[in-house]
């Protein structure tokens, strides 16, 4: 074994686990092309399979989350047992109030009763699934706002989205937990309903214990300082989980660490530092990412590799040092211990850490050999399964 990585630090990493998206394996596209693939999924059954075999190879995502309507079956326990036998848990359910046409004016906060209770219905049947799923998560990304000023109440819309809420958390039971997603723009331009960690925050908090934050790491402006949200969300016991993904303008959806791996390094400091990889965590890490211009299970296989290979190099930060260095005003010294972990490669000790596990050293070598790809290309002919096609 290498040197760099104590047994500590591996033991942080080996309950690492990281949550992949069912929509990361379907057709995906822009708004202007969806690409359909070969081996596309048919079912979600499908997808779980896909999923399962990113963590057979890197032993790093043993949850795989699902999207309602876009992963509806008719028996939710037979696909519960079918990714159990796969070695894999169903994990966060997302709901989706963004492609239905009554939902043009908003869902939760719309001004017409019936067309919040047609919302907040959606969302307790996605509590209904994760009964029979075993989830712990509900998420609630709102493809809420306005386009123009004065086109809405925006004080109206926050008070609709507090009473929906309150309304959705109260179907939760046992350790189920809400968790609502902010994005500052899109698909609304001029104002939206949950655009930022505060507005999250306040309406989760008037909820109570178990609503929480969930930061998708590609929905910031350009230069926000996403690890200080980490360090104040967790500060106040809010942040319940991510959506990692990475963006060079927007809400990009890449290869999470391929845009800017530093950004991600700092992440995982934060993360690290708030206790949010310790043995108790309660914060989920999912990825939401979609891959069109390539192969959709390398790249997710890609992804849970950056996240371990940052995480790994954030717990490399010399704790000791930098605290001394911080207290002493050394801003250089402190700035040269954080460097020194975030320019260090693991990248040869996390490969022998896994063949000692017996994972491939190299997953996404394995799976271009496994063959795995020309088996689904040749048995699933037709398949559409999509997210934004659905
Ligand atoms: C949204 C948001 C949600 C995801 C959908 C597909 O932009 O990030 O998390 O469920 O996209
Ligand atoms: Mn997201």
């Amino acid at each position: 074994m290498g040197t760099m990585l104590s047994p500590e630090i591996l033991a942080t990493l080996e309950r690492q686990a990281i949550e992949v998206p069912s929509w990361a394996y379907g057709n995906s596209g822009t708004r202007f092309k969806v690409y359909g693939t070969d081996g596309t999924p048919r079912d979600p059954f499908e997808k779980i399979a896909d999923a399962a075999e990113v963590n057979r190879l890197t032993g790093l995502a043993s949850s795989v989350a699902l999207h309602i309507p876009w992963d509806k079956v008719d028996d939710y326990g037979a696909l519960r047992t079918y990714a159990n036998d796969l070695g894999i848990e169903l994990g966060t359910i997302n709901s989706n109030t963004f492609q239905d046409d009554n939902y043009k004016f908003g869902a939760l906060t719309h001004e017409d009763p019936a067309v919040r209770r047609k919302a907040i219905d959606h969302h307790l049947e996605c509590v209904d699934v994760m009964d029979a799923t075993g989830s712990r998560d509900l998420k609630i990304w709102l493809a809420e706002g306005s386009n123009y000023p004065g086109q809405a109440d925006m004080r109206g819309r926050q008070d609709r989205l507090a009473e929906s809420l309150a309304q959705i958390y109260a179907r939760l039971s046992g350790d189920q937990r809400l968790m609502l997603e902010y994005k500052f723009f899109e698909p609304s331009f001029y104002h939206t309903d949950v655009p930022d960690w505060g507005t999250s925050y306040a309406q989760v908090a008037a909820l109570g214990d178990r609503a929480m934050v969930c930061l998708d790491t590609g929905h910031h402006a350009p230069g926000t300082n996403i690890e200080f949200i980490v360090m104040q969300l967790q500060r106040l016991g809010k942040l319940g989980s991510f959506d990692f993904n990475s963006r060079f303008y927007a809400d990009d959806d890449l290869i999470v660490g391929a845009a800017d791996p530093f950004q991600l390094f700092r992440i995982m400091f934060e993360v690290i530092r708030g206790g949010g990889l310790d043995a108790d965590t309660e914060i989920t890490f999912m990825l939401d990412q979609c891959h069109n211009v390539e192969n959709k299970i390398q790249g997710q296989i890609r992804s849970v590799l950056n996240v371990q290979e940052m995480s790994a190099r954030a717990l490399l930060v010399d704790h000791d040092a930098l605290v001394a260095a911080q207290r002493s005003g050394d801003v250089l010294a402190a700035n040269a211990v954080f460097m020194d972990a975030f320019y260090t490669d693991v990248r040869p000790e996390l490969a022998q850490w896994r063949a000692a596990r017996g994972l491939p050293a190299d997953p996404e070598a394995a799976f271009r050999a496994s063959g795995y790809q020309a088996g689904i290309e040749a048995a699933r002919v037709g398949g559409v399964q999509a997210g934004w096609g659905a």
